[in-house]
């Protein structure tokens, strides 16, 4: 492979121009799932593949491919990508570096007249961040045949509307079969999401695999009643009862370190008036560990103690387990086209769990897979002031390029 490079500056402007999509005030980006705004960077993106030559497939659950040919297109496909949905209070690079990382490349590829043996594709992947619609890596999850295309297409966000209906109202409700074709290696470079490799001062993370997820869904039903005239010995406050859990949740979260994570990001109070006691609390739980074990024992420890509650307290309580998505290790030839990438462009790198859950874990299950990370500033993400350098990015997309010319011309 000749010593190709690729071009930072049209990366960073790309990058610079889909964060412009759904721009908030402090320089963050929210375009959430399947919204207009995710459909204007949708456009965009296909705007540009097929400026640089690519052809467009859409699938049923709106994930795009963008197809660059191959010498003998019969071959399957190499695939690189990531997603373009962000998170309310989302970064400009979560997702979108691996996307337009991937146009780079494509970009590179062209500008070398390179022609590979293997077609090319860029996948943008529907409905990663699980954040307007639960789960998380919906798309990829039915690509890899985790989930079934109706599961996939009836999920709902809060005010009921579903994936479905929002993949036809945005036009992105393909009619490609989701999955069941043969990818010959998937690569996801996107950003670490934490302070792990700033703090080491490496350039490439070598991505090894990711911890498992448990998210949770829990409702607590007391009573409402009048803050005034309630004495504190009768009441059945939903809030206080929940407050018991979510500061369970966090126990169990450190009671399992290294490595356990455990969050309650949502919550819902109803009917959240400051005089009416509260009867009815909707809450939600994300723990996640690299050993399934610890996962498992956790989930234990949460349900003994939620029961525990309700129980003591006479309340009533709805507890489900909406996902659960096991500790993934990634393919070890992907891992070593990393890492060699990584040390033929000289740039220091050190192997790294993913503490983040990414599309790349699902399509582990059909394709070999590997992902490549950069830092990012103080290990910030999921938050407006997310930030990395041109330099690091470029460094990423590099390896990218790398690692997929070496698996599209054998
Ligand atoms: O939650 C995650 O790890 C990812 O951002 N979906
Ligand atoms: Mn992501
Ligand atoms: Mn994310
Ligand atoms: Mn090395």
């Amino acid at each position: 492979m000749k010593n190709m490079n690729v071009t930072g500056d049209r990366l960073w402007d790309s990058l610079m121009e889909m964060a412009k999509i759904g721009g908030t005030e402090k320089g963050g980006c929210c375009r959430l799932a399947l919204t207009d705004l995710d459909r204007q960077g949708r456009d965009l993106f296909v705007k540009w593949c097929e400026q640089a030559g690519c052809t467009i497939k859409v699938d049923k659950m709106g994930n795009i491919f963008a197809r660059r040919a191959g010498e003998d297109d019969s071959l399957p496909p190499v695939m690189m990508g990531s997603h373009l949905d962000t998170q309310p209070t989302g970064g400009k690079y979560d997702g979108v570096f691996g996307v337009l990382a991937g146009l780079e490349v494509v970009r590179t590829l062209n500008d070398y007249g390179v022609r590979t043996r293997h077609p090319v594709e860029v996948a943008v992947w529907t409905n990663e961040e699980g954040s307007r619609f639960a789960p998380a890596m919906v798309a990829s999850g039915v690509f890899a045949g985790v989930f079934d295309l109706d599961y996939g297409l009836s999920r709902a966000d809060l005010d009921g509307k579903t994936m479905g209906e929002e993949l036809a109202r945005i036009g992105y409700a393909g009619e490609e079969e989701v999955g069941g074709r043969e990818i010959k290696a998937f690569f996801e470079a996107h950003i670490e999401q934490g302070p792990i490799l700033e703090h080491e001062e490496k350039t490439i993370g070598v991505v090894k695999g990711a911890q498992g997820q448990r998210w949770y869904e829990i409702t607590v039903t007391g009573q409402e009643a009048h803050a005034g005239p309630t004495p504190m010995a009768r009441r059945k406050d939903a809030l206080v009862a929940a407050s018991k859990i979510v500061t369970e949740v966090n126990r169990i979260g450190l009671d399992n370190q290294p490595y356990a994570c455990a969050t309650v990001g949502l919550l819902n109070c109803s009917p959240n008036s400051r005089n009416t006691i509260p009867g009815e609390v909707f809450f939600t739980v994300d723990f996640r560990h690299p050993d399934d074990a610890i996962l498992s024992r956790m989930d234990q420890e949460l349900r003994a103690y939620a029961n525990k509650i309700a129980e003591e307290g006479g309340f009533d309580m709805a507890f489900e387990q909406i996902w659960y998505s096991p500790p993934v290790e990634f393919d070890a030839d992907c891992v070593n086209a990393v890492r060699t990438g990584a040390d033929i462009a000289g740039y220091a790198h050190m192997d790294i769990i993913s503490g983040a859950g990414h599309d790349a874990c699902y399509i582990n299950r059909v394709a070999p897979t590997g992902m490549i990370f950069v830092p990012c500033e103080n290990g910030i993400s999921h938050n407006e002031e997310e930030e990395a350098t041109p330099e690091d990015l470029a460094a990423g997309c590099n390896v990218l390029l790398h690692a997929v010319v070496e698996r599209a011309t054998v």
